[in-house]
């Protein structure tokens, strides 16, 4: 029997109500609505795909988003990616439940108004109808305040709802359902890991991916949350003009009378480490947290001792250290008692690991007593090393409690939230490393999409003519590469441990990587710093305390100290910790680079095995205004991005592409793939000629060939899904399409 059977994601491909050809050459009425396109500037706000644009520039882009903006349209296609503007406001309706289920229900999501749940839906679609499911990756990206917080938190609410299972978790007396649990971590890990920034009044310091476990039947089961690099420094030194993290705030504001007695918080306290506490952002966030931590099963005594932790980081903040001759003093004994009171230590032992370091030589330990500097130092280290530990723990609860058993699930869709691309007047190894996070999902969306899909139209003999896009392997050969790299000389100095290593570290900078054209120092400048071309803009990285920071260096006794406390909790993370590592008192010696670099290349492995969905959040003016919309701002960050590029090869391509073997089952000899594509080609030809008229030197924009694949615009399949209709309710000859897959 001669047939052909299409199916897509599992389901037979739908018609869809427009017509929305790539090609408007091939297709006059389209060609004349798009010259149109420019002068009909009313209608600017309806094109919902940017592909659409004709001709796509900077600024044709440009003038369609800010059409659709203005009526507040926030969502676009761009091909293969999402636009999504930032409207700085609520907007009733946007995510409501009827909202989600229109988008899940609908045969042709895509058919429906852009929106972030497309994306979602299409995601979950392909995880289920495709013969050998493929776990998903939603990538969301974009700078500081642009939206991917948000967004994440829409796609997380998604699957809890659509996918919501009958699951239900027991702990401590309590019942939850596991989606509850899920977007229950959400506000625990904002609480501890957002702040509030120059840009961006809930920024998130640390990176996540969380991957949502589905059962066989794609049911929501289970999550596993992956946290990257959490700015700890932040605890101790929150930026000028800046906040610390949110939790500190909550508590300030929402502890009750008896819990500001235990923590020793009284109404008007001021602490040294919560600067701009008189603005109240938190509201009532802090009964948000803390019934989310009920839900995610943090008992009352596990939350008491967490709070406790806490309270005694901030009384931390308020010691102080005078100097006299080089033997510091502590200024405020009062402090630091009710500090060692918080978390539970000696107090004299307290004062004495701040104050005096221990040098061993052979089995003998010198004592030394720490100049003022130095004090301060191992108070500010103290205070991190409690804080970035207990966010571990906090992840590693969180994980416990939402993961499923692996026998449970089989396929996940994983979202993709890091901090975005940062530039400060003075930037340092956190933006660094934040910046290269954003180099390596840039790279990843180069290779992916620009690189790899054009690549494969030349092996595959398509005549292609190679859109052009920026690709930013050479500033990330800059950052990690090797054999000589920012990272290299970092870490050989942090290794080397000189004194002097500020200047040697800027004196080799400039002598070994003097070659790269992606970096550049102002000679003049009193400031030793090194700026990078990143492909988002240039930034400027302070070279002072660079090297120091990538140490991280624990002093023993702070960690021995910890070990000894009467907090089960803060006792439990100590311990475990050397448990974990005996070697080297339990805290890694491994730079922050380094775990860095590890932590984003095993993300990068996970990204790679799965079908990446790409989502661009913009941020549309820097001041974070309701419904603002400055061209400057957002042209930036299409530039950067490399959306025109996008959407030049979305519109020029063929989006769909199927194994010839997978796409045409005929009734014919198949020895050798010759064989098969001349068959594929011909009854192609026919199918075109006859029911719409295109001649053969035309379908070739519309369908291509390959040497192993076949290549169809999504207008094509829209074409012969609709033929395949017409002739199966004749009956003329029994053609069924197969569908089976597009890679
Ligand atoms: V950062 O890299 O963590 O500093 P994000 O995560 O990109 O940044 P975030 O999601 O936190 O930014 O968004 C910033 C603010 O924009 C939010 O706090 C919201 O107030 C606002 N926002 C973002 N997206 C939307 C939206 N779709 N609708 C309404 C939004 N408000
Ligand atoms: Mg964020």
């Amino acid at each position: 029997m001669n047939y052909i059977q299409f199916e897509y994601c599992g389901a037979p491909v739908q018609i869809h109500g427009r017509v929305h050809s790539p090609h408007p050459s091939l297709n006059d009425s389209l060609e004349g609505e798009l010259q149109d396109f420019l002068t009909d500037e009313d209608q600017l706000h309806t094109y919902d795909d940017l592909t659409k644009v004709n001709p796509v520039t900077p600024t044709t882009v440009l003038k369609c988003l800010q059409a659709r903006y203005s009526v507040k349209v926030f969502y676009t296609h761009a091909g293969c990616t999402l636009v999504a503007l930032n409207p700085f406001q609520p907007i009733p309706d946007l995510y409501s439940l009827d909202v989600m289920k229109e988008y899940h229900c609908a045969p042709q999501p895509k058919e429906f108004k852009p929106h972030i749940f497309i994306v979602a839906e299409e995601a979950y679609r392909n995880v289920r109808g495709q013969l050998e499911p493929v776990n998903q990756s939603l990538v969301v990206s974009g700078e500081s305040g642009a939206g991917k917080t948000w967004t994440s938190r829409c796609l997380m609410k998604y699957y809890a709802t659509v996918a919501a299972s009958s699951s239900v978790v027991k702990s401590q007396n309590t019942v939850e359902r596991i989606e509850r649990r899920v977007l229950d971590s959400n506000p625990i890990m904002e609480a501890f890991g957002n702040a509030c920034t120059l840009r961006n009044n809930n920024s998130s310091r640390f990176g996540k991916y969380i991957q949502l476990q589905l059962d066989r039947c794609q049911l929501l089961v289970g999550a596993s949350v992956q946290t990257y690099l959490l700015e700890k420094t932040r605890v101790a030194c929150p930026p000028d003009n800046e906040r610390n993290f949110h939790i500190f705030y909550q508590m300030m504001k929402g502890a009750t009378d008896e819990q500001r007695k235990e923590w020793k918080m009284p109404r008007g306290q001021r602490f040294t480490w919560l600067p701009k506490s008189e603005k109240t952002l938190e509201e009532d966030c802090f009964h948000e947290t803390v019934e989310a931590m009920v839900h995610l099963g943090i008992n009352a005594e596990r939350q008491r001792q967490i709070f406790r932790i806490l309270a005694g980081i901030l009384q931390l903040g308020n010691v102080n250290f005078s100097s006299s001759a080089d033997e510091s003093q502590l200024c405020n004994l009062d402090e630091q008692s009710k500090a060692a009171e918080l978390l539970c230590v000696p107090a004299e032992e307290l004062q004495t690991c701040l104050r005096v370091r221990t040098l061993k030589a052979g089995k003998q330990s010198v004592l030394k007593p720490c100049p003022q500097a130095e004090c301060s130092m191992r108070r500010d280290c103290l205070a991190k090393v409690i804080y970035a530990q207990l966010f571990e723990w906090l992840v590693t609860f969180i994980n416990n409690s939402i993961c499923a058993d692996e026998s449970m699930w089989c396929n996940f869709i994983g979202v993709l939230d890091v901090y975005g691309f940062e530039c400060f007047h003075i930037n340092n190894l956190e933006q660094l490393c934040i910046n290269y996070a954003n180099e390596k999902l840039q790279q990843h969306f180069v290779a992916h999409y620009l690189r790899a899909q054009q690549e494969e139209y030349v092996s595959e003999g398509l005549q292609w003519s190679f859109v052009k896009y920026q690709d930013n392997q050479s500033c990330l050969d800059l950052i990690e590469g090797s054999p000589v790299s920012v990272f290299s000389l970092l870490n050989e100095e942090s290794r080397l441990n000189r004194v002097s290593d500020t200047k040697t570290f800027r004196t080799r900078l400039e002598k070994e990587l003097c070659g790269n054209a992606n970096i550049s120092w102002d000679k003049f400048s009193k400031e030793p710093h090194f700026t990078v071309a990143h492909y988002a803009g240039k930034v400027n990285y302070q070279i002072q305390g660079m090297v120091e920071k990538n140490k991280d260096p624990v002093p023993p006794e702070l960690i021995s100290l910890l070990q000894k406390s009467d907090n089960p909790l803060l006792h439990q993370i100590f311990t475990d910790k050397e448990t974990e590592n005996p070697t080297n008192k339990g805290l890694s010696k491994v730079t922050v680079v380094s775990k860095f670099k590890n932590s984003l290349e095993s993300l990068m492995r996970i990204l790679h095995t799965t079908t990446p969905h790409y989502t661009r959040c913009i941020k549309p003016n820097p001041d974070c205004k309701p419904l603002t919309f400055q061209k400057e701002e957002v042209i930036m960050q299409l530039e950067a991005c490399g959306i025109v590029e996008t959407i030049h090869i979305s519109a020029a391509g063929f989006p769909i592409r199927a194994s010839l073997q997978f796409l045409f089952v005929l009734d014919v000899e198949t020895d050798s793939n010759g064989i098969l594509r001349q068959e594929v080609e011909k009854l192609l030809s026919v199918v075109l000629h006859k029911a719409f008229d295109l001649d053969s030197e035309k379908h070739n924009s519309w369908v291509h060939c390959g040497r192993t694949k076949v290549f169809l615009t999504q207008s094509m399949v829209n074409l012969l899904e609709d033929q395949r209709k017409k002739i199966l309710s004749r009956c003329a000859f029994s053609i069924q399409c197969c569908w089976l897959r597009y890679q």
